[in-house]
């Protein structure tokens, strides 16, 4: 039964490339034959920190993300490099509009952190390999003409083989792995490729003289049971063998809400950016209200003639409720963004609230919470 419900199932995992360095090389074209690396800042002096993420540029000359920024400098020092830090605001933003458009595409749908979204198109595509791979392809096509931003997609018969198979190229890249595809296709994997295998695992199962996912599958379950544990034990026999059974579903509660519209025509009028703000910011408010939550934080977001994003929030010091609190707060950010704008005029804007609470008596988010 397991396996004819595997044989009908079509699964889509697609990951934003690069996606902090990428967004911010969408903002600024000038960067983008550069070596580009998003940083945190520790605070703790000029270069004291970490990379969040790099293009690949600069991961051709060795950056990867959780290296220290110095580091990262070293490896750049002959190279025309850019170092931006980390804004979130902006990231959140152009994932939010990613994940609307790619959520159209199937019934179910879930996202996974801010660059990775699962799809099960199945019935969409009917069983169809060769319509998925159309699909996917469609979907490359809508996200960068509408975001200029790539991405990479897998293509396979549960959750597990998508998303390995969305890294097998990148960045811009397209794997498809049929059913009958699936053995072949893990069997000279590195076993760190499977979810849940880290660098501990790793080396467990390197003194168990398993490096591949081929020969994970040929080592006896009972041998795993043994070192792993019932669970773990046999998650691994399973995924060595491409199986997995877990339903493409949206889990947990989103991190931040937020709403964007396209004014009618570039202005500079901050009446009407604001009348455009008080919807999206009723619109926002409800939605976090219906899911019984209270919020601490308030952003406003203009994309502007030229494309580029600012922002400016405000946190709270308690978490509220209050529209009326948004609205006003909203005006003021409003009015703190476009005070510098001397020029340019906003084509774009947008409302976020984030730092959820949530409020006591309401039961069913218990349903939500522990993701
Ligand atoms: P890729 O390989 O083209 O998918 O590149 P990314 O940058 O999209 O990498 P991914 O998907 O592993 O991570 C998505 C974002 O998460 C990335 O743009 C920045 C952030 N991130 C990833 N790893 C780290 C890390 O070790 N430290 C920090 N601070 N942020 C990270
Ligand atoms: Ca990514
Ligand atoms: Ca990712």
């Amino acid at each position: 039964m397991v396996t004819k419900l595997q044989a009908h199932r079509v699964v889509i995992h697609i990951d934003f490339d690069y996606f902090f360095a990428q967004v911010e090389e969408r903002e600024r074209p000038a960067i983008k034959d550069k070596a580009v690396v998003v940083c945190v800042y520790s605070g703790r002096g000029e270069d004291s920190g970490a990379v969040s993420t790099a293009n690949y540029i600069a991961r051709k000359y060795g950056v990867k993300s959780g290296m220290p920024i110095v580091f990262a400098k070293k490896k750049l020092k002959n190279v025309e490099a850019v170092f931006l830090p980390v804004n979130h605001a902006r990231y959140d933003m152009v994932s939010q509009e990613m994940m609307n458009m790619i959520r159209t595409y199937a019934y179910a749908f879930e996202q996974v952190g801010v660059d990775e979204a699962y799809l099960d198109v199945s019935k969409r595509v009917d069983g169809s390999y060769e319509k998925a791979r159309h699909l996917a392809t469609e979907i490359k096509k809508e996200i960068f003409a509408k975001e200029k931003i790539t991405c990479s997609i897998g293509i396979g018969p549960n959750k597990l083989v998508a998303k390995i198979a969305a890294g097998r190229k990148k960045p811009n890249g397209l794997t498809v792995v049929r059913p009958e595809e699936v053995q072949q296709f893990v069997s000279d994997l590195p076993v760190r490729e499977l979810m849940g295998v880290g660098r501990k695992t790793e080396k467990k199962l390197r003194e168990l003289g398993i490096k591949t996912i081929g020969q994970l599958a040929a080592c006896n379950i009972g041998r795993l049971v043994g070192v792993f544990g019932n669970t773990l034990g046999n998650y691994f026999h399973n995924a060595s063998l491409g199986i997995d059974e877990t339903p493409v579903e949206q889990r947990g509660r989103a991190k931040s809400i937020s709403r964007i519209v396209t004014l009618k025509q570039n202005t500079r009028d901050p009446a009407v950016m604001l009348k455009e703000i008080k919807n999206l910011a009723e619109d926002v408010h409800s939605s976090i209200l219906e899911q019984g939550l209270s919020f601490k934080s308030v952003s406003i977001v203009a994309v502007m003639d030229d494309l580029t994003t600012l922002s400016r929030s405000k946190t709270f010091q308690n978490p509220t409720e209050s529209l009326e609190k948004v609205q006003r707060t909203a005006k003021e950010l409003l009015e703190l963004l476009l005070k510098r704008e001397t020029d340019r005029s906003v084509r774009r804007v947008g409302i976020r609230m984030s730092d959820f609470f949530e409020e006591k008596g309401q039961k069913q988010l218990a349903d939500f919470s522990g993701n």
